[in-house]
């Protein structure tokens, strides 16, 4: 009879997991199961299903090299029944523990699944706060309820000040606690990019890409360019490359995107992040000390932090004080489906066909391109938020409901009615062309407002101030937007709302911007 059953899941992979904080190796078990439903709920890219199996089984190797005993039940294993549920059921009867010990999960999904387990297993399930992140939820519900912090911006502040990032006798270093306006430069010709650190599949992985080809096939994404740490050493060097050849210019560029560059200054750490490789303490405790070591300017360290101590415990915070209604709200009644392209990428918009060239490559885009490309378009043309959801959830290897759904939900498509952002992250094609150079390659021409070349971008985004005045017109934030489009004539207006519709109305046909209806297995 064994002592515990210690369940860690696929994103848990930190060897300071609160599940495994007491682990008495003589006579407790971790359980780890490569699952298909996890696998397919959503049509995961083929990297993120291969980068967690690898990870995953790396850090079993790690626990036993400990001495720790691991039961892991690998995909390909006969008897697996493929979900999280049945596979503990087995393991109880393989094992007949006292109890079953894991951490929180990181979806309500599993959450809900859960709730299950005590009766399903006829043993008990004790479930430990995951600990890994800055802001507990409950001080999250606690900080939220007072209302100034129910921004990012004032949440942020009061988490420098609880944390001590970046502070100086209760001040924030140099003075002011943000240097966004300073983070918003574009690339200027000529500039050469910083080579990053990636990393070439070992054993473990080339096996696990196999076994992803043969066993979802028709899967979103490319295998061949798979390049993710996927061990703890991988994502110690992985942020010690940032921190050394990026973070430096992290702060100028960005925002900037490039044709064929698709990390720029970026971190590239958020599927390690979020995965259990590294902590987010970890990440800005190493930023800090370059900045203090005067190797990295403060708008850099500042911005990097920013992120992860403002933006990625700000919406983990909102995911679980407001779901499961969180996810249900439709603010601007969106109803359309996801156009193919998001796919195929086969689409005359050269920025779009360029971030899903990019996502198709690397299972990875940038903050900016995924808000202000894939993002953007989808919330101007009406695309039903479930299916954003869905597709952003399924294509980066970085995505998991907690930090995806309200990025994607209230960032992008402003579901919510703006919980997570005072006003739609809306921008005509003159914002893509200021922050890159897709514009240049681009059949369509992006100073033109309507016509049959004029760039969707433009007629959509003043269409959709047109049609969303009731919500948006009173808003100070959109003053400008809606003092500029009352200078166009009513004959103007209504040639934007018929390109709109036009173009709307064939967008998911062979006439329209995608190719004749394409098959799964083509992508
Ligand atoms: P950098 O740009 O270098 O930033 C550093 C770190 O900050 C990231 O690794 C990440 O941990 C954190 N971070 C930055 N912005 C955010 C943010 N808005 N929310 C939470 N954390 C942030 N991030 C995910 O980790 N998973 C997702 O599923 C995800 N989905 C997104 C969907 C949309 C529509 C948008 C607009 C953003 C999404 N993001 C998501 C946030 C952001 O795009 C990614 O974290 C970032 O691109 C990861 O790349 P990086 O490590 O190079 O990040
Ligand atoms: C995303 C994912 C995939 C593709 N496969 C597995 C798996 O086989 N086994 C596992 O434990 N976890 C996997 N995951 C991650 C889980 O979906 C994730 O741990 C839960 O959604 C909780 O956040
Ligand atoms: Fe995108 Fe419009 Fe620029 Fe083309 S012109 S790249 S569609 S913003």
């Amino acid at each position: 009879m064994t002592g515990r059953l210690i369940f860690v899941l696929g994103d848990q992979l930190s060897r300071g997991l609160s599940a495994l904080a007491d682990i008495d190796p003589c006579h407790d078990v971790v359980l780890m199961v490569e699952v298909r439903e996890e696998g397919t709920y959503v049509p995961h890219h083929k990297q993120k299903i291969a980068f967690l199996l690898s990870a995953m089984r790396h850090f079993a190797a790690d626990l036993r090299a400990e001495g720790i005993r691991v039961d892991y039940v690998r995909l390909d294993e006969p008897e697996n029944t493929h979900s999280f549920t049945g596979e503990l059921a087995r393991a109880v009867t393989r094992h007949k523990p006292q109890s079953v010990v894991l951490t929180g999960p990181g979806e309500w999904r599993v959450g809900e699944m859960i709730l299950t387990w005590p009766e399903v297993l006829g043993v008990p399930v004790e479930v430990r706060e995951d600990d890994r992140f800055f802001c507990a939820i409950r001080d999250f519900a606690e900080l939220s309820s007072r209302g100034k912090t129910k921004r990012m911006e004032n949440f942020y502040r009061e988490m420098r000040r609880r944390t001590g990032f970046l502070m100086e006798a209760g001040k924030p270093v140099g003075g002011k606690w943000n240097y966004d306006a300073e983070n918003r430069k574009a690339l200027p010709k000529g500039h050469k990019l910083p080579k990053r650190r990636r990393f070439t599949p070992d054993a473990t992985t080339r096996e696990v890409m196999a076994l992803v080809e043969d066993q979802f096939p028709d899967h979103f994404g490319d295998l061949d360019r798979f390049a993710w740490p996927v061990t703890r050493a991988e994502a110690l060097q992985a942020l010690e490359d940032f921190i050394t050849h990026a973070l430096p210019q992290f702060g100028d560029w960005q925002d900037a995107m490039k044709t064929g560059e698709d990390f720029l200054y970026h971190a590239l750490l958020s599927p390690a992040l979020n995965a259990g490789l590294l902590t987010a303490s970890e990440a800005c405790e190493a930023a800090e000390a370059a900045y203090t070591a005067g190797k990295v300017p403060l708008n850099a360290a500042e911005g990097f932090i920013r992120q992860i101590l403002g933006w990625r415990e700000f919406v983990r915070g909102l995911y679980w004080t407001e779901m499961p209604d969180y996810g249900q709200t439709n603010f601007l009644n969106a109803k359309r489906p996801l156009p193919w392209f998001y796919w195929s990428g086969q689409t005359k918009m050269h920025c779009i066909a360029e971030v899903v060239r990019g996502t198709r490559q690397n299972a990875y885009a940038h903050h900016i391109q995924r808000l202000m490309v894939t993002g953007n378009f989808a919330l101007l043309a009406g695309i039903a938020p479930a299916e954003i959801e869905a597709w952003y959830l399924a294509v980066y290897a970085d995505a998991f409901d907690w930090v995806e759904l309200p990025n994607t939900h209230g960032m992008v498509a402003h579901a919510d009615g703006g919980r997570l952002g005072s006003k739609p992250y809306a921008a005509s094609a003159a914002y893509i062309g200021r922050m890159s150079d897709y514009c240049r390659g681009c059949r369509y021409d992006a100073k033109a407002r309507t016509g049959a070349n004029a760039c969707p971008f433009n007629y959509l985004y003043w269409n959709f101030l047109i049609t969303h005045r009731d919500k948006f017109g009173a808003n100070p934030r959109m003053a400008l937007p809606y003092k500029a489009l009352d200078r166009f004539d009513g004959a103007e207006q209504a040639a934007i709302c018929a390109d709109a519709e036009d173009f709307l109305a064939k967008m998911n046909t062979p006439e329209g911007e995608p190719p004749a209806q394409m098959s799964l297995g083509d992508w």
